[in-house]
């Protein structure tokens, strides 16, 4: 069996490829993986760095056609989730977003398609159903994505969906909320007050605090993901969700108390454009045809990240420094 992990040096992606490689999926044990990664300031191969010498990396764009014909001939699965994953960055510049999330995942359907690669994993997002004042989202819920983000997302999950409904192809979109854990790029809200948390320095939250979002820890994440790739109808739509949801100003709270620091340490900012308000994700339709349940609680997840960062300024510093967070 050969997979290939497309974005496999981000944060989720290098999470998939180090449990798959360390035997953490019984029904892939053995399989050949390929990383295709353009290592955008995002990428990062020290995140591979434990599995390296079993990975076949490829430093190169989803977006470039010619590599990524002649890379596919000879997989089994694309597991897809090379992105531009920012919502602060599609505000300041769309351009990125389109180019590599709708035509990067157009390029590699249609390489998919022509080396019949059996099956390929789209890894989407909750934000592609916009903002929910009550209840939770369903896979039925109509796309109503607010950021130039979502909206690329939305446009690649319709793309991903329209191969299948016209070519037949195996695909299958997951959608999931919120992601925490090791290696998470920090720009995003956790890793970025955590870090700024143990330098004593402020954190920005934004408008006032009130927006909530679903937590998801990133090993029940790519749990779910393999089971979707391994058992997951074609052409359909699996959610993943953690089933926790805070308010920003929670959030905050949970990771003053764990860096011993005081609200003292909140400088309340100018809100995100177009800020979506609540994300709420039902996660029953693949944990009742699928059998997946996030294993992870909030509180022991985001117990061992925060010990990851204490413990790992080596590798968050320098990211930091160059991308000037
Ligand atoms: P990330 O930014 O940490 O990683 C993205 C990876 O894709 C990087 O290694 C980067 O170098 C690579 N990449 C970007 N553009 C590329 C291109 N043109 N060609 C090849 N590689 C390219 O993102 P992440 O948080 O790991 O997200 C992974 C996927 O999960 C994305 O598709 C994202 O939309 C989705 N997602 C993330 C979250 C979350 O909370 N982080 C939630 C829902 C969905
Ligand atoms: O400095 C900050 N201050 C702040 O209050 C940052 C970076 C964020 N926030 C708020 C905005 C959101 O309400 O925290 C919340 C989470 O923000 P992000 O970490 O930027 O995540 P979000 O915008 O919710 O999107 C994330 O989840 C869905 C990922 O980045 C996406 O890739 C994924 O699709």
């Amino acid at each position: 069996m050969r997979i290939l992990v497309t974005g496999g040096a981000g944060f989720i992606g290098s999470h998939y490829v180090r449990t798959l490689l360390g035997g953490g999926y019984p029904a892939y044990a053995g399989a050949a993986v390929t990383v295709l990664d353009k290592l955008t300031y995002s990428g990062n191969r020290d995140n591979l760095a434990s599995v390296s010498d079993a990975v076949n990396f490829v430093e190169g764009d989803i977006c470039d056609t010619d590599l990524v014909e002649q890379l596919m001939p000879g997989h089994d699965a694309v597991v897809h989730f090379a992105a531009e994953s920012h919502v602060d960055r599609s505000i300041l510049g769309a351009g990125p977003f389109v180019t590599t999330n709708v035509i990067g995942t157009q390029v590699l359907l249609d390489a998919a398609r022509r080396a019949g690669v059996g099956r390929f994993l789209h890894v989407s997002t909750d934000e592609v159903y916009g903002s929910i004042d009550e209840g939770s989202w369903t896979e039925e819920w109509p796309l109503q994505p607010n950021s130039p983000y979502s909206a690329s997302k939305a446009g690649s999950d319709l793309l991903v969906l329209a191969y299948h409904r016209t070519h037949g192809m195996e695909v299958v979109v997951t959608r999931c909320s919120n992601n925490y854990g090791h290696y998470q790029f920090p720009e995003k809200v956790i890793p970025l007050f955590v870090t700024n948390l143990i330098d004593g320095k402020q954190v920005p939250l934004y408008g006032d605090g009130g927006n909530i979002r679903d937590w998801l820890h990133v090993s029940d994440h790519c749990a779910g993901i393999q089971l979707a790739l391994e058992k997951g109808r074609a052409g359909e739509v699996y959610n993943i969700g953690g089933g926790r949801e805070l308010t920003n100003r929670e959030l905050t709270e949970v990771l003053l108390e764990a860096t011993g620091r005081d609200w003292s340490a909140v400088r309340p900012v100018e809100d995100r454009k177009g800020h979506d308000r609540r994300y709420s994700l039902s996660h029953e339709k693949i944990s009742n045809e699928l059998g997946y349940a996030p294993a992870v609680t909030f509180e022991a997840g985001i117990a061992a990240t925060v010990a990851w960062y204490k413990e790992n300024r080596s590798w968050w510093e320098p990211l930091k420094t160059r991308a000037a967070l």
